[in-house]
């Protein structure tokens, strides 16, 4: 995506957004994903200010949806939105990132690989391979919102109090997210009751994603409740058809 909005992003959006496309482009077989009419780019303005959004979207053999959204509300609020769906068919967990700042400052810096299977556990090839990655210190750690069951022991939340913590939180992105594209390609497709329960898991993980005020409020405020509801249930946080 050579993109007008990115060019004009907080910097660590523009690094992690090209750290993310690269880290696809290396290690999975991408298809464009083809979003519903026209939500390629939208812009909107209801009360206040601009809200400008730019989606890049592909698939592959393990993905039915690589979804990397870039936003920009006025001057003062940049937001980088990520989130892999496995096809149901891939018993893998759910990779999610979100970046939200302004005015030079990330105030949230999330990023997760969340799992889909009844326990809510990731499992133990996965855990192996987060747990050998080197330790880190981030001087402010958030509070992940009620809704936040959905996350695994591996999802950091925070907000980077300087320049080597937003270096630090874009490696460990880059790092899950390698994590995330080899164990998903060595992986072998499942069915029956086992590709139920990841679309299960799924619809949960998208549930609880939907009940994200936050998100919600800045859609609203410049496109409408009605419209904010469309997007966040068919672009951001839909479902696989039902098999
Ligand atoms: N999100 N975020 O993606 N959200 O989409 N986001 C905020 O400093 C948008 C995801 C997550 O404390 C904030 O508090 C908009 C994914 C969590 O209650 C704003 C879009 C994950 C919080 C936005 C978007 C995720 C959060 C407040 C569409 C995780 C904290 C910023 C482009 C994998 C919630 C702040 C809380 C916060 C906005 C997590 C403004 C519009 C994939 C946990």
């Amino acid at each position: 995506m050579t993109s007008s909005v990115r060019s004009q992003q907080h910097p660590l959006i523009q690094k992690l957004a090209d750290a993310i496309e690269s880290t696809w482009k290396t290690h999975l077989d991408l298809e464009p994903y083809h979003l519903p009419e026209d939500l390629g780019y939208v812009e909107g303005r209801l009360e206040g200010e601009k809200l400008v959004i730019e989606n890049s979207c592909y698939q592959s053999r393990e993905f039915r949806k690589m979804h990397l959204e870039l936003a920009k509300v006025g001057k003062n609020l940049d937001i980088l939105h990520c989130v892999m769906f496995p096809h149901p068919t891939y018993a893998l967990p759910m990779f999610g990132t979100d970046l939200v700042g302004g005015r030079g400052q990330i105030s949230a810096a999330i990023v997760d690989l969340s799992p889909t299977t009844e326990t809510l556990n990731l499992s133990q090839d996965y855990r192996q391979d987060l747990e050998a990655l080197p330790p880190l210190n981030f001087s402010q750690v958030r509070d992940l919102p009620d809704w936040g069951d959905i996350f695994s022991d591996f999802c950091l939340f925070i907000r980077p109090g300087d320049e080597t913590e937003e270096e630090q939180f874009l490696q460990r992105v880059t790092d899950y997210l390698k994590v995330h594209c080899q164990r998903a390609t060595a992986s072998e497709p499942v069915s029956g009751a086992a590709a139920a329960q990841v679309r299960a898991g799924q619809l949960y993980y998208c549930n609880k994603q939907r009940q994200n005020d936050k998100t919600r409020r800045v859609l609203e405020k410049a496109f409408g409740s009605d419209w904010a509801e469309r997007y966040m249930t068919s672009v951001l946080f839909d479902l696989p058809p039902e098999a």
